[in-house]
């Protein structure tokens, strides 16, 4: 394993409530009531196909214009940058510390493939931008997740192979992508949804740079299946 790329939200800390809160308050100036419910299926989704779901949810998908459209996106994320300002080191979920420190400390190349635009910002404010050799840009990207294209990218620019990495998700969008990439997978939340990764595990404290190397020897040498 020369390589892990990290997806961001749900991973390496967990910024679903203010999105959330600002969509909420954007839609419901649209008189579109969002829940939390709806809220799981924007996990992972880009801003601009988030805001066509609102939308859609509210039966008035093809109401707007493109650059209409832009606004409303812009206005959310200005009430989103302003939620993140409050993010500090103690957001990160439990154990990426330490696992980042660890990946870096056996000379594995780290990358961030996050469909956020604010990725960046986020990694300042948790303080971990030094262990990160390479963040994938989402705005340049031709499809999002579950295309494989960001994870194919962060290998490209660490310089590795896609077989030689491993891609860490939340999302099953996301476990689809890094698989479409040729990596391998580990996915942390729930077994059935994320069942086409190589290892699912519950929760962040469980992956451990110890792991991601096993389940990364195990799924190159013997077909994946743990
Ligand atoms: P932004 P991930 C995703 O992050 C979020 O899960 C998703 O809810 C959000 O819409 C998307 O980033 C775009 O974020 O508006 O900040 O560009 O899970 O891919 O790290
Ligand atoms: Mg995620």
């Amino acid at each position: 394993m020369k390589a892990v790329l990290f997806d961001l939200d749900g991973v390496i800390t967990d910024t679903a409530i203010y999105h959330y809160q600002a969509w909420k308050e954007m839609a419901s100036k649209l008189g579109i009531d969002i829940d939390e419910e709806f809220n799981e299926h924007l996990k992972g989704v880009s801003r601009m196909d988030s805001l066509q779901l609102i939308l859609e949810k509210g039966g008035i998908g093809n109401r707007y214009s493109e650059s209409e459209k832009v606004k409303m996106a812009d206005d959310k994320n200005i009430v989103y940058k302003q939620m993140i300002e409050k993010v500090s080191p103690n957001d990160l979920l439990p154990g990426i510390k330490e696992l980042l420190k660890d990946l870096k400390d056996k000379g594995v190349l780290l990358g961030l493939a996050s469909a956020s635009q604010n990725g960046p910002v986020i990694l300042d404010r948790l303080e971990v931008t030094r262990y990160f050799d390479t963040i994938v840009n989402p705005a340049a990207l031709r499809a999002g997740k579950p295309d494989p294209e960001i994870f194919v990218k962060g290998a490209q620019q660490l310089g590795v192979d896609p077989k030689d990495c491993v891609g860490v998700e939340d999302a099953a969008a996301g476990v689809q992508a890094i698989n479409g990439a040729g990596m391998v997978s580990v996915a942390i939340g729930n077994q059935t949804t994320l069942a086409a990764a190589n290892k699912v595990v519950p929760a962040t404290e469980d992956v451990s740079a110890d792991l991601l190397e096993k389940v990364w020897s195990g799924a190159i040498n013997c077909n994946g299946v743990f």
